[in-house]
């Protein structure tokens, strides 16, 4: 394990890519090795890229990969979707665009499958990009389709989340109503060689001139891009990184920082707890019996829950 950890710490992209997989087996020295590279976090800074399917979010990573190297920055990429072009459920021209970053030192690109992980998804991904942020990389990049439960937790792990949207699509406005304005702190109006870009960009001005009078919070930056055109691409770098200093100089980034801790501290011990909770009780090989007895009305749903969380609590003070 201290191994594997001190070639993490030196850099070396096959063993960030062990660890990610010892992260999503769940393998049992997977906490240690996790602790072993946490004093080896910090240096880098993770962007969140966020939209709806389709809206160029992959495009725009293979151009910001390009520009991050061309600063002599190591990239990572962490795709949390099914459909992502680095899963393997890829349109070809997406592959295309990322080969010729495969074989690039300073570019790891890893997907994760956003179900099926035994610690959840939100868990992996977390200590993945702890896992990267020790082996150096200045820059990690999270790919995620903003809809899901576990899509918003993952993108509030990051340090700035870069909000891509799409004319042309009839509900932006709609989606931005539904909260998703929230969590952008870059908004980003991608396919600008279309038509209709200036009008989104438009509606997205006005809507967070809203916000911005509502909250008096600094107003989010709003970027045009073209990812097919190599447009906008540069401002959208400068953007980040001017919003990005501006978090870490305000005292904002800690604050993030310290929000994401917390979060972890809570997972990880409801995790443990539920674990523990599964196993003394049972949980497995009783549910159906309960789902039976719920079911028949025998037995109410709070008050079965509550006899065995009594008959668990006993259990677990004696451990
Ligand atoms: N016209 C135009 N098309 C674009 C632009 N950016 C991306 N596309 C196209 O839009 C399609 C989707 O692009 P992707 O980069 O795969 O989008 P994505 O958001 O990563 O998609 P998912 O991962 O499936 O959610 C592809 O056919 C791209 O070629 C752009 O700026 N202008
Ligand atoms: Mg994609």
């Amino acid at each position: 394990m201290m191994e594997l950890a001190q070639k993490v710490i030196d850099g070396s992209m096959y063993a960030a890519a062990r660890a990610i997989s010892w992260i999503e087996n769940d393998n049992e020295h997977k906490e240690e090795l996790i602790d072993t590279l946490y004093p080896h976090c910090g240096g880098a800074m993770v962007l969140g890229l966020t939209g709806p399917p389709g809206s160029g979010k992959s495009s725009l990573t293979a151009h910001l990969i390009e520009r991050e190297r061309k600063m002599g920055n190591k990239v990572a990429v962490i795709a949390v979707d099914p459909s992502s072009p680095f899963s393997g459920g890829a349109i070809l021209g997406d592959r295309l665009r990322m080969q010729k970053h495969a074989t690039d030192e300073g570019v790891f690109i890893r997907s994760m499958a956003s179900r099926g992980h035994l610690g959840g998804v939100a868990g992996a991904t977390s200590d993945a990009l702890k896992v990267l942020d020790a082996a150096g990389f200045d820059t990690i990049i999270i790919e995620t389709i903003g809809v899901g439960q576990t899509e918003i937790q993952i993108i509030e792990m990051t340090d700035l989340v870069l909000l891509v949207l799409v004319p042309g699509l009839g509900d932006e406005i709609q989606a931005l109503k539904a909260g998703v304005m929230e969590i952008g702190d870059i908004f980003v109006v991608n396919k600008s060689d279309k038509d209709e870009a200036q009008k989104l960009r438009a509606e997205v001005e006005y809507v967070l001139g809203l916000k911005h009078e509502a909250s008096n919070a600094p107003i989010n930056p709003v970027i045009m891009t073209s990812a097919k055109n190599n447009d906008g691409i540069d401002e959208l770098v400068s953007a980040y990184y001017e919003y990005f200093n501006d978090m870490k100089n305000s005292g904002r980034l800690a604050e993030k920082r310290k929000k994401r801790i917390a979060g972890e501290i809570r997972t990880i011990i409801s995790g443990k707890v539920y674990q523990d909770v599964k196993e003394i009780l049972g949980i497995k090989n009783r549910l159906d019996s309960w789902v039976d007895e719920i079911y028949s009305k025998k037995q109410s749903p709070y008050s079965l829950i509550n006899k065995k969380f009594m008959s668990f609590k006993k259990e677990y003070i004696k451990v």
